[in-house]
């Protein structure tokens, strides 16, 4: 399982430049983000702490996918859970519409 994690972290940082929806609106780097003393380059410990912070994230993500808090996401959680993210999705651009208008 964690070399699952570690390769997934590989390619985030292969990635970084993607657009990173947890960080309200800055554009995500998550190069920049794992060189935390930001010489440059990540070392072990800053790419174990990032790591960590994507499996706090994938877990947080979990939890509140599992509706019913039994330790399993359903199909049905997870749908439900897409279309509730989506509808927020919707109702923050609505909001952010109106608050341009007004
Ligand atoms: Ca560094
Ligand atoms: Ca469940």
């Amino acid at each position: 399982m964690k070399k699952v994690i570690v390769f997934a972290a590989a390619v985030f940082l292969s990635m970084s430049g993607i657009a990173d929806d947890h960080k309200g609106g800055s554009k995500g780097d998550l190069f920049s983000e794992a060189d935390l003393d930001g010489d440059g380059r990540v070392s072990t410990d800053e790419h174990e702490v990032m790591i960590q912070e994507m499996a706090d994230r994938g877990r947080t993500r979990f939890n509140s996918m599992d509706a019913d808090g039994d330790g399993f996401v359903t199909r049905k959680e997870a749908k439900a859970n897409r279309r509730e993210k989506m509808k927020q999705r919707k109702l923050e651009r609505q909001k952010a519409k109106h608050f341009l208008e007004d």
